[in-house]
């Protein structure tokens, strides 16, 4: 982005109104480079003068960019993280509208996504690679939200890893954004464009758009389907669904969007609140998994909250200690029992160690947030990314 800024020029009173019409690009000087109104030049001038008081106005009250993530005229300094919207469930009972089905459904993901790398992991662990389809965005986020590559992109180092491809959907060959998928399935949609996005390729909808509901239906709604080997896999089983949801409670809020609400902090009373709230929290996981058997967190049953809390521990010596000032400590010198606990998951199990792909990770924080990393310049360690099994960093040899 150099001189150009979109601007959505309605407040948020007006914004279901007027969606089409509210995105302007607007350059520094105020000359409207783009614009659906009139062509007569005083018109277009007063629009002009609208545009900019109106996103004055959207800047103040609203969410005037894509990338603040920190709400203009939030004095708290805090980022608070939208619900997702769209909610329904792929479901295994009778007459239900998106019903479990082979090569009906596709994940639009991205591997820097902690988040949209929780479902690539059930996809694998569960055997569902015939069944679900997926692909994957662009590393960079930007003002028009996730991009698909370009097909000069595909296939390059510019796009390293598995089906990193433009949106293989029949019907979205014109389709360069990820934005566009959720205008199909909503023209008045007005939250954010974030990924894991489930879509149904019959009904040409998004199903659902919450992460931990995507892992939830992929565990179980498609048992039918799949090999016997697989069906035995649960990820919430019924003896320990109450001792799961009450790890969820802390683990999603202080560690999971502890990170995001330590970095995208723009107040230091915030970031030091939640920094050390996200360090207790830590604390507090290095202690379970110091007393209890292992290799997973509840034992030697792989639930819903190892992947959960697998893609936020994955990415924080790579990303999250230096990008968003997680730095109290580390995993590797700072935290044995998680680093332990994480190491197995990555290295004896392919379905972790495949869906982590570093390049997308670091480019995608570093390059993507500007208001944290204005040069874009990538630091290059921590080397390597995930240390062996068998090797320590010096400070943690006995
Ligand atoms: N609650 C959502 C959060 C997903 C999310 O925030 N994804 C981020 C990427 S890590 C995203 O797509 N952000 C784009 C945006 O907010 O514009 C979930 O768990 O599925």
């Amino acid at each position: 982005m150099t001189t150009v800024a979109f601007v959505r020029i309605a407040t948020r009173a007006t914004a279901r109104q007027n969606l089409f019409i509210r995105n302007r690009v607007v350059s520094a000087t105020g000359r409207s480079l783009s614009s659906t109104a009139s062509s007569s030049t005083s018109d277009h001038q007063t629009t002009i003068a609208q545009q900019q008081q109106a996103s004055h106005q959207a800047r103040k009250f609203s969410m005037a960019k894509l990338t603040d993530w920190v709400k203009p005229g939030d004095n708290s300094g805090e980022f608070k993280r939208q619900a997702s919207s769209l909610r329904n469930w792929i479901s295994r009972e009778e007459g239900a509208q998106f019903p479990p089905e082979k090569g009906r459904y596709h994940i639009y993901a991205s591997y820097a996504c902690p988040w949209a790398c929780r479902t690539l992991i059930a996809r694998k662990l569960k055997g569902l690679e015939d069944i679900i389809s997926y692909s994957i965005v662009h590393w960079h986020l930007a003002e028009g939200g996730w991009r698909f590559v370009t097909k000069e992109e595909e296939g390059t180092d510019e796009a390293p890893g598995e089906n990193v491809i433009r949106d293989p959907v029949p019907g979205h060959e014109n389709f360069n954004r990820l934005r566009e998928i959720y205008f199909e399935t909503d023209k008045n949609y007005d939250g954010r464009f974030t990924v894991p996005v489930l879509y149904d390729k019959k009904t040409m909808t998004i199903v659902s758009n919450e992460s931990s509901e995507i892992l939830r239906m992929l565990g179980s709604e498609f048992d039918d389907l799949i090999d016997e080997k697989y069906r035995k896999i649960d990820f919430y089983p019924s003896n320990l669904r109450s001792q799961i949801e009450d790890a969820h409670s802390w683990i999603y809020d202080l560690i999971n969007n502890g990170v995001y609400k330590s970095g995208f902090a723009t107040k230091a009373e915030a970031y030091e609140r939640n920094v050390t709230a996200l360090f207790e929290a830590l604390d507090r996981a290095e202690k379970h998994l110091s007393t209890t058997e292992g290799p997973y967190w509840f034992g030697d049953v792989l639930t819903e909250v190892d992947i959960r809390l697998f893609v936020t521990i994955i990415r924080f010596d790579p990303v999250y200690v230096q990008h968003f000032k997680c730095n109290i400590r580390d995993i590797r010198s700072g935290y044995p029992a998680l680093h332990k606990w994480m190491r197995n998951l990555y290295w004896n199990h392919p379905e972790f160690k495949d869906t982590t792909q570093f390049e997308h990770i670091k480019w995608h924080y570093t390059r993507s947030h500007t208001q944290i990393n204005p040069f874009s310049i990538t630091p290059v360690g921590p080397l390597p990314h995930i240390l062996p099994l068998d090797e320590e960093v010096p400070v943690a040899k006995k």
